[in-house]
């Protein structure tokens, strides 16, 4: 064992994800903060096709000018399921709104799942924290492969589920549904697994004083942000009903930056896989006491104050950055 790692020391992490409006706003939070090392950026299949997402991802990180660290693609279809994307919610490119630039980003050749598993071997055990913002598939994969890096992980913060709340079905969310086996690999992998989930996200909406304050920073990246809010609050409100969107995926990432922000609460999950009504259906089990070797944690109250003042933090540490429109 090394020295313990000093509180203001960067949190490792990989964030897995399927851009997509809110994965967007997750990679700026996790780039632009100080307390965020980000080792890899991995896609799979989900919002979109994979190829569209990946796209995505490098567009996302050219306008924000990350260097040094790797971009790669995963899974390009779900387990077992057929693929499912979400165009009612962000559009035909997965991003829609914004008009996007030139990649100055090289994909890694690398396909990702084994990008996560070199990145977390590599590494000291116990210091690479798994993000995870789209569906559980290049996770559940890289566990299958290499089965060590399920005890080298320090923790898997995904957003998917809720405990109270559907989004895709009445009782399931969208990252969970759309590949419920691999959801039901990493829940059941005895690493520690915060869930993130609709109960919590629904709070994290970007209401008009937010995407004010976005506004105001001026840059090209907050720019981005506010059209990518435009887009997704009007399909969240045809789709679903929401006066303002709420912005999942980087409330996974706020949790690792600062934990005081999301409010956990220690129960067991597990994915439904046989319901007729209920498949993909985090079911947690909030009766009391929870088993000593529960693993499992789901965030229950956000700090909406605190968790948009890191995204703007991030927002304007990050800065102006030249990009090519084309
Ligand atoms: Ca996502």
């Amino acid at each position: 064992m090394g020295a313990p790692i000093a509180s203001t020391e960067p949190r490792k992490i990989i964030l897995d994800c399927d851009p997509g409006h809110d994965d967007a706003v997750a990679i700026l939070l996790a780039h632009g903060s100080p307390a965020i090392e980000l080792l890899a950026v991995t896609t799979v299949v989900g919002n979109q096709t994979l190829e569209k997402v990946t796209q995505n991802a490098l567009a996302v990180g050219t306008i924000a000018g990350i260097t040094g660290v790797p971009f790669a693609a995963g899974c390009a279809r779900p387990l077992v399921r057929t693929i499912e994307n979400a165009p009612d919610i962000h559009g035909e490119s997965g991003m829609d709104g914004p008009v996007q630039p030139e990649s100055a980003i090289e994909l890694d050749p690398r396909h990702a799942v084994d990008l996560i598993i070199d990145t977390v071997m590599a590494h000291d055990p116990g210091t690479i924290t798994l993000v995870p913002t789209g569906g559980l598939t290049n996770i559940a994969m890289a566990a299958r492969k290499e089965p060590r890096i399920v005890e080298r992980v320090k923790e898997v913060v995904l957003m998917g589920g809720g405990y109270h709340v559907g989004n895709w079905s009445a009782v399931a969310e969208f990252n969970i549904i759309i590949d419920p086996e691999a959801a039901h690999i990493v829940f059941n992998e005895k690493w520690p697994v915060v869930m993130v989930g609709l109960d919590l996200t629904h709070q994290a909406l970007a209401t008009d004083e937010v995407v004010k304050k976005i506004e105001e920073i001026g840059t090209g990246p907050a720019k981005f942000v506010r059209e990518l809010m435009d887009f997704f609050q009007a399909t969240y409100k045809d789709a679903q009903g929401f006066d303002f969107p709420p912005v999942h995926d980087p409330c996974a990432v706020a949790y690792v930056i600062d934990p005081s922000i999301v409010t956990t609460r220690k129960v067991p999950v597990n994915i439904e896989l046989a319901g007729t009504l209920t498949l993909g259906m985090t079911v947690a089990d909030f009766r009391a006491p929870a088993p000593a070797d529960c693993h499992t944690s789901v965030a229950v109250d956000l700090d909406h104050e605190r968790f948009w003042d890191l995204v703007t933090d991030a927002l304007v540490r990050i800065g102006e950055v030249k990009v090519l429109v084309p």
